[in-house]
């Protein structure tokens, strides 16, 4: 029979052997501060979150810090100013934030504000509500002292015009399975609170007011402070039928390792969308502990994470095809 010293050094041989078998950043101790973001703009975007972190602040600021470096640079053509348009010639912006006690804001389809993601934090902050959207967030960002400006940069605008003669405006929108796109952000500071941002202009030359998962609590990114945090990128519509980063965080609740949760939602992915192969989605977790991963559909999709341990660095997330 095994008694109870047994049962103990039994548990402690399979933790070592579990902990061999697991990548570093799939094991070991609580590790913070540390911030993870999506793509290589997430290496810039880290550098500002993590000065905040380091100097002993909050996650909110950090990822909030880390991705207004990123709206605010015009070569990043999938974020803030210097967006890519809707098919209209309009850059539309979709961005949320969320924090450890589970207070979160959103605003969609907001023109001319080149920080949605503040506009975001204050949808949170100062009002009873979770998202604004269009002509509505514009207003209230306006009234909260934003500055309205022009976001479509002459690049993004001769690129846009150059589509819509070669498409005439009966092209798909496209979604790039390359470097740059949505930026997610997720921290956890040295208190041991876990945020998340997202902001994007999303899929280029989309329709005239379309949304895709990045404003939407739950499907672009999703915080448990008690669990973890989870943030998506890539084709936003197979993202929100999935519910995506909220699965992502329920796997890891269930005992998953990071980068395995953001398989299986993946996976989920897959199973839901026979054209998976045309698509991009890759997800990206940190848990409470500090352990992190990404997985997705396609190759191609890196992540930058900064810790005290290996400084700021660019990953490449294992894919499915
Ligand atoms: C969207 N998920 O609007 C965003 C776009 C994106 O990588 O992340 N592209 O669907």
């Amino acid at each position: 029979m095994t008694d109870r010293r047994d049962f103990l050094k039994m548990g402690v041989a399979a933790a070592i052997a579990g902990a061999t078998r697991l990548p570093p950043h799939q094991s070991g101790s609580r590790k913070m501060p540390i911030v993870i973001s999506t793509w290589n703009h997430g290496i810039p975007a880290n550098e500002a979150a993590w000065s905040v972190l380091v100097a002993g602040g909050t996650s909110l600021d950090a990822v909030e810090t880390g991705v207004r470096v990123t709206e605010a640079d015009p070569t990043s053509r999938t974020v803030g100013i210097g967006g890519r348009p809707d098919a209209k010639g309009h850059v539309t912006l979709d961005a949320c934030i969320m924090d450890e006690n589970g207070r979160c804001g959103a605003v969609a389809f907001l023109e001319h504000i080149k920080h949605p993601i503040s506009v975001a934090r204050k949808v949170m902050e100062e009002t009873p509500h979770v998202m604004l959207v269009g002509d509505g967030a514009l207003e209230f960002a306006l009234e909260q002292g934003f500055e309205r400006e022009n976001l479509l940069t002459p690049e993004s605008e001769e690129e846009w015009r150059a589509w819509l003669e070669e498409s005439g405006r009966t092209a798909p929108p496209e979604i790039n399975v390359e470097n740059h796109d949505t930026i997610g952000a997720l921290a956890l500071d040295e208190h041991g609170n876990l945020s998340g941002a997202c902001t994007t202009s999303g899929a280029q030359y989309k329709l005239h007011g379309r949304v895709g998962d990045s404003p939407i609590i739950g499907a672009g990114l999703y915080v448990d402070n008690e669990v973890g945090a989870a943030c998506a990128t890539g084709w936003g519509e197979a993202v929100i039928r999935i519910v995506g980063s909220h699965l992502v965080v329920e796997l890891m609740r269930q005992g998953h390792a990071p980068e395995d949760a953001c398989r299986l939602a993946v996976e989920r992915v897959i199973h839901k969308n026979p054209d998976y192969e045309e698509i991009q989605v890759g997800f990206l977790a940190l848990d409470r502990t500090g352990r992190y991963g990404a997985y997705a559909v396609e190759g191609g999709f890196d992540y930058a994470v900064y810790d005290s341990d290996g400084g700021n660095r660019l990953l490449a997330s294992p894919h499915q095809i």
